[in-house]
């Protein structure tokens, strides 16, 4: 996927080859930073506001200094898109740090690093409309999953275990109650009410699982943010999975047995069209 050219630092909007960072760097080295991954349909960012904030209560939450108050972060991401001149589907990445200094684990009293640069993205049509495949896997994560920290080895290590599987996620439970997928939020319909995760400290909360829970009650479908088991999961009428990339992902099995007959389920279906109604998803361009 091809990247494009000007990447926004905490010094100014510069070309993405002349961005250099040391190798003493606590984000390199420690992890000790945090990110935000945020969509971008037809050159508009979808759900910007919704991402800022979150990345200031991951700031928060591991007392890291963010450069920028939200309203020059806001502007900055649109300069950029607009210097990019960026008209397709996209995702920015942004990622800020604790800066770069001397390998010490205490905080160094250095500046935070900063860097967000756009990517190509196309959405995953085909996967939208047939479903995709999951597996279960423990979740070994921490107890702060709400901070979109740096750290992501247990999440990378079950995407790639669901990848040799021939799978597109895993979803993580904790003694057999799912919190969320290793880079997603899931959701069960059944007998026509939908369960998630409650947005506790343990899962991220997602904004794209924010838009669908509002979009559930505008429809006035029943929500309830509860723990639900494996077994309640294989049990569902309709499973599906929520991110900026993925959108509403029909989940159609899950460790091998099928959800619904294998079919993107009627309810996931409507929030889906729901999802691309209000994220003014171009038509046209989820289906070329
Ligand atoms: N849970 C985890 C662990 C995630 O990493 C993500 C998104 C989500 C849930 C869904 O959150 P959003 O609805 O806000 O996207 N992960 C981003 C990532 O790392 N790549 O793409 C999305």
């Amino acid at each position: 996927m091809s990247l494009y050219n000007y990447v926004w630092t905490q010094n100014g909007i510069t070309a993405k080859d002349s961005l250099v960072y040391p190798f003493e760097e606590r984000g390199l080295q420690f992890g000790d930073g945090i990110y935000e991954v945020i969509r971008i349909y037809q050159g508009n960012y979808d759900l910007l506001e919704a991402h800022i904030d979150r990345l200031y209560r991951s700031a928060e939450a591991i007392r890291l200094k963010v450069p920028f108050n939200k309203e020059t972060i806001i502007a900055s991401l649109q300069e950029l898109a607009e210097k990019n001149a960026v008209q397709t589907d996209a995702k920015v990445y942004l990622q800020i740090t604790r800066g770069s200094a001397p390998r010490e684990h205490t905080f160094p009293d250095v500046p935070s690093n900063l860097y967000a640069y756009i990517e190509e993205s196309p959405r995953p049509v085909a996967q939208l409309k047939q479903g995709v495949r999951t597996i279960l896997a423990e979740d070994i994560r921490w107890d702060l999953c709400y901070i979109k920290s740096l750290n992501l080895l247990p999440n990378i290590l079950a995407k790639q275990t669901a990848k040799e599987k021939g799978a597109f996620e895993a979803i993580l439970h904790r003694n057999d109650k799912v919190t969320e997928g290793s880079s997603s939020n899931v959701f069960i319909v059944k007998d026509n009410v939908l369960y998630t995760h409650p947005a506790a400290k343990n899962i991220l909360h997602g904004c794209v699982r924010n838009r669908v829970l509002t979009l559930a009650a505008e429809s006035a479908l029943e929500v309830q943010e509860t723990i639900f088991s494996t077994q309640q999961l294989l049990d569902a009428d309709e499973v599906f999975i929520t991110s900026t990339t993925s959108e509403v992902m029909p989940v159609i099995e899950v460790n091998g047995n099928r959800i619904c007959n294998g079919e993107p389920g009627v309810i996931t279906r409507r929030l889906q069209l729901a999802y691309e109604k209000v994220s003014e998803i171009q038509r046209t361009a989820s289906t070329s």
